[in-house]
């Protein structure tokens, strides 16, 4: 299987999780820079233009943080990235559709792509200062379901990786005022063999 990533992208927090399962996969780097993702050769695996993609061995692409994150704790059952229990598990997917969604696509993605929102140059600012409004308040949403857990669900989940790659944002780029719970879910994160592996490879350690 291969995955398609770019450095520091949110396909970060899918090759965390490729990595806590101990799965067989390759890397395919693309650099947003350089144009990698609009190019035709890539556009054939994944015609939205994003990372993260999988390829599977059989030649099915799989695209979307949550559907790729599904996949990979369906295949490996054994490491219980998604509960077994309907409603922990309901709630493991609630968390990882409010990050990906809400945190990082309405937010974070207004503070680094301001013109994809507004087309007037004049509402760079506005617009910036929104998503990073949205990105805050969606960290302290995401605190309040934390609360003094380690992980979101209690145990370690797919939701984990999810946070994981928003509060890297929050620490290299967005720099909001996180909640201590929230930064204290960063380091335990950052002290992960999975995370740290994904970190040096990826070129961000
Ligand atoms: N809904 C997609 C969003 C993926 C996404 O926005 N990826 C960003 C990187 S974090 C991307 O590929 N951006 C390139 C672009 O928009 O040109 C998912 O959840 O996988």
């Amino acid at each position: 299987m291969k995955l398609y990533y770019a450095s520091g992208a949110c396909s970060l927090g899918i090759h965390v999780l490729l990595n806590e399962v101990g799965a067989d996969y390759e890397l395919v780097k693309l650099d947003m820079r350089a144009g990698d993702l609009q190019k035709p050769e890539y556009l054939a695996v994944n015609p939205k233009g994003k990372v993260p993609a999988m390829m599977l061995d059989d030649g099915t692409i799989l695209t979307e943080w949550p559907a790729l994150a599904t996949y990979i704790a369906a295949t490996h059952p054994q490491a219980h990235l998604i509960s077994s229990d309907p409603v922990i598990a309901a709630r493991t997917l609630e968390a990882v559709m409010y990050i990906n969604g809400t945190v990082h696509l309405a937010g974070f993605s207004r503070v680094m792509r301001p013109a994809v929102f507004s087309p007037n140059p004049e509402e760079k600012d506005a617009v910036r200062m929104q998503g990073k409004k949205i990105f805050g308040d969606g960290l302290a949403l995401v605190s309040a379901t934390l609360g003094d857990q380690d992980y979101l669900m209690g145990d370690f989940s797919v939701a984990d990786a999810a946070l994981f790659y928003v509060t890297f944002w929050n620490n290299a780029v967005a720099k909001v005022e996180a909640p201590a719970n929230i930064n204290a879910h960063y380091d335990r994160m950052m002290a992960r063999p999975a995370v740290q592996r994904a970190m040096v490879t990826e070129g961000l350690a």
